[in-house]
């Protein structure tokens, strides 16, 4: 019997991750810099006013260590509007200093493994909020992607449905309790991308992701049947320190 589990979607999702070319940078004159720059700005400007529209949000921050420079994770109504923001940047006299690091697309999902019988939750309104939600501006970021295992012995997809459930409510009990802590937000990229799911995780206190990861480990869901792609890690890059990192 198909058992698989209803999902609910909401936003799409790209994390688009980038560096920069500091070599370029740095060579190019004042003036070259200053339009780049302007350009990125007029870029990013489009952020608020998608905000305000109610109709995306974007999430904007340094990474720390080699894998990049920056992402940006956008959220938004169609696979369309992706395309045209990933374009939009390659277009700015900006993106010429900038190389492709990684990308992930996915779409904002919940499954219904600890849903109530009977409700109907497209007409829950937390329910709502959580698939097209408002990204944090927290100080740090942590993104992931990640599967559930499909090995003969250990085979998510082969469990019963009162089995994921039940180790389902086990995984929600750890997460529930960074609640104010860390802000998650799964995606699921199932015909997408490489792995199954994206893991976005938001926080002030960076130490949080890994005791919430860590704990995680030790849970069946996650001990047993999950498997991990490479982790990335980043402070919040608001426009003030955006010119203070490209100051040279
Ligand atoms: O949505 C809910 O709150 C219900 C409970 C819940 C579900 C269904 C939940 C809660 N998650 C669900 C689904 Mn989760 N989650 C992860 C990771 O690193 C790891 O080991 C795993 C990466 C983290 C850190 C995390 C955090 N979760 C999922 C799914 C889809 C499963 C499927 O469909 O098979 C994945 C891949 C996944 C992975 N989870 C929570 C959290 C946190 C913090 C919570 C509590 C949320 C809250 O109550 O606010």
């Amino acid at each position: 019997m198909n058992e698989a589990t209803l999902t609910l979607e909401g936003w799409y999702c790209l994390h688009d991750f980038r560096s920069i070319d500091w070599t370029l940078w740095k060579a190019a004159d004042h003036e070259e810099r200053a339009g780049a720059i302007e350009d990125l700005e007029e870029f990013m400007k489009e952020f608020q006013v998608t905000a305000q529209d109610g109709a995306g949000s974007t999430a904007v921050y340094s990474i720390v260590g080699q894998k990049a420079d920056f992402v940006f994770m956008y959220l938004r109504e169609t696979l369309e509007d992706l395309n045209k923001l990933e374009t939009a940047f390659n277009k700015t006299d900006f993106a010429k200093f900038t190389v492709k690091e990684y990308s992930y697309v996915s779409v904002v999902e919940l499954s219904n493994y600890l849903g109530k019988e009977g409700e109907d939750p497209m007409q829950n309104p937390q329910i709502i909020a959580r698939l097209k939600p408002e990204l944090p501006k927290s100080a740090h970021i942590c993104f992931y992607p990640m599967n559930k295992k499909r090995e003969l012995a250990d085979n998510w997809y082969m469990l019963s449905m009162d089995d994921r459930k039940a180790m389902m409510r086990s995984h929600g009990l750890i997460g529930r309790s960074y609640a104010g802590k860390v802000k998650q937000i799964i995606s699921g990229s199932v015909g997408f991308d490489d792995w199954e799911w994206g893991v976005t995780l938001f926080s002030d206190d960076a130490l949080q992701f890994k005791k919430l990861i860590y704990e995680m480990r030790f849970d069946e869901v996650s001990a047993r049947y999950g498997e991990f792609g490479a982790f990335y890690v980043g402070n919040l890059l608001d426009w003030e320190k955006a010119v203070e990192m490209l100051k040279v």
